[in-house]
């Protein structure tokens, strides 16, 4: 992308800076040639003399024209070559998506869609899940629900299909173009194809493209967006891949699919308040080693407490953000692997890696450690030195992961209730010290003998800091 924009202000340099409104220089033919090459994939057979204008370049102007929301005539008249040198990078803040002529969009916020065929290139769970993901991009942005049917006629009828595949639109063979989408309306409205003369991924390898990141793109179109200008938007031409786990919808789409479908409704704001500590209800979040110490969470704030017995009554506290620079959330899960000073924190269907109490990482997604997609959110963590797993609680379940091997262990999901006696059947969060599980759940911490399964002894929580 970057690259795009270096390369545009090479074509601005090299371009005639002088150009009178209403007419044609002699170089600008050549100057749009080499523009449409550049960005458009222009491959024109070397036009003769008598030859200024082949069909390739008229298709070529009328993609970029359309592109820009210009006329689009296929001729190169003085708008769209003042557009062409017109430099389309650093231009943040203003609205760059567009909308198909006539801003279709569907009348029912509810939209039906349906897979007609899947690809070979991979599973039907895996094509599934990229979909599924793909939508909820959108619906997360605008009051939008997307629902799947396996028979009927839905609004939006997925396919997969080789050059000639049933409507005027015929695909390329590998590479070029990915798939395509047709505005919503009536029968064809809405439908989206892939090309599977492509290779279709649900990671970053190569060859191939990711099958996630073309579907919220096509989904956009669509919804009734055709591309942005904004070289950070979904919404821009070109391929590029991005992470479904953790990927949110640029700025720019959501104002385009605002405006179209309006906003979701306001969430309400996060309690930013300091927990009373000594409050007999209070229960943590997360609960897991930090450095040398032991970090508690709470909504937006954090107490940290020494381990060393020298350290014990030393407790350090402060909101998140504070303590963990441009952390602002709050923290689901935790758990850290003693020895190696990394520490997990986990939020949604995203985790940070710590180092000695400092960021490490972007967020990534919890679907790295093999979680199902069901699984939306951790409640507790807990890493077991002897045995080198660490436990996930989420709901009134759990699931073992094994951190030697880093694979999840087969035969998971279980029942927290029939395995963990005695701690009730949720979780809110956990840690390991000295050989024993301490288990939080709502204002009790148990002490859990994790070898022979029982409850040693049950205080308030808060107790941990010193209540
Ligand atoms: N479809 O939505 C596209 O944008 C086509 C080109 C149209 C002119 C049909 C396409 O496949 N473009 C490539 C692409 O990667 C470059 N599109 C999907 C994306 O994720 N940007
Ligand atoms: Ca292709
Ligand atoms: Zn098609
Ligand atoms: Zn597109």
């Amino acid at each position: 992308m970057l690259q795009l924009c270096l390369l545009q202000n090479v074509f601005l340099i090299w371009s005639k800076p002088v150009l009178k409104e209403n007419s044609l220089q002699p170089d600008d033919v050549n100057y749009a040639r080499a523009y449409l090459k550049m960005f458009y994939n222009l491959t024109e057979v070397r036009p003769g003399r008598a030859k200024r204008h082949t069909p390739e370049l008229e298709r070529k102007t009328k993609e970029m024209q359309s592109f820009f929301g210009l006329e689009v005539t296929g001729q190169l008249n003085p708008q769209t070559i003042k557009v062409m040198k017109m430099p389309r990078c650093g231009v943040p803040d203003v609205e760059n998506y567009h909308f198909y002529p006539g801003k279709p969009k569907w009348r029912n916020h509810t939209i039906t869609y349906r897979i007609a065929k899947y690809t070979p290139d991979l599973s039907p769970e895996e094509a599934e899940r990229s979909f599924h993901m793909a939508f909820k991009i959108w619906s997360d942005a605008a009051p939008l629900k997307f629902v799947k049917i396996d028979k009927g006629e839905a609004d939006i009828l997925i396919d997969f299909g080789s050059r000639t595949h049933g409507d005027f639109f015929p695909f390329d063979g590998p590479r070029g173009v990915l798939a395509h989408a047709f505005e919503p309306g009536e029968d064809i409205g809405g439908d989206t194809h892939f090309d599977e003369d492509e290779i279709w991924t649900m990671g970053n390898t190569k060859p191939g493209y990711n099958l996630f990141t073309v579907a919220a793109h096509e989904f956009g179109h669509a919804l009734g967006l055709s591309h942005s200008r904004d070289p950070t938007a979904l919404m821009y031409p070109t391929y590029k891949y991005y992470n479904s786990g953790v990927y949110t919808l640029p700025r720019d789409d959501v104002l385009g699919i605002q405006a179209l479908y309006g906003e979701k409704n306001a969430r309400r704001p996060e309690v930013v308040t300091v927990p009373t500590k000594c409050e007999p209800t209070l229960s943590f979040d997360a609960v897991a080693g930090f450095g040398n110490e032991i970090a508690f969470f709470k909504n937006r704030y954090m107490w940290l407490r020494g381990t060393w017995m020298m350290y014990w009554n030393l407790i350090r506290e402060g909101f998140i953000n504070k303590l963990l620079k441009n952390f602002h959330s709050s923290i689901d899960a935790a758990y850290d692997i003693p020895g190696t000073g990394i520490t997990y924190l986990f939020t949604g269907p995203k985790y940070w890696i710590l180092e000695q109490a400092t960021m490490k990482s972007h967020a990534r997604s919890i679907y790295d450690f093999g979680f199902p997609t069901i699984v939306k959110q951790i409640d507790a963590a807990v890493y077991i030195k002897e045995t080198g797993k660490t436990f996930f609680f989420t709901g009134d379940v759990y699931y073992r992961y094994d951190e030697r091997l880093n694979k999840m262990d087969p035969g998971y999901p279980r029942s927290i209730q029939n395995d963990w006696p005695g701690i009730g059947s949720k979780v809110d969060a956990a840690f390991e010290l000295s050989g024993y599980i301490h288990f939080f759940s709502g204002p009790k911490a148990y002490k859990y003998d994790y070898q022979q399964k029982y409850v040693l002894y049950v205080v308030k929580a808060n107790a941990w800091l010193g209540c």
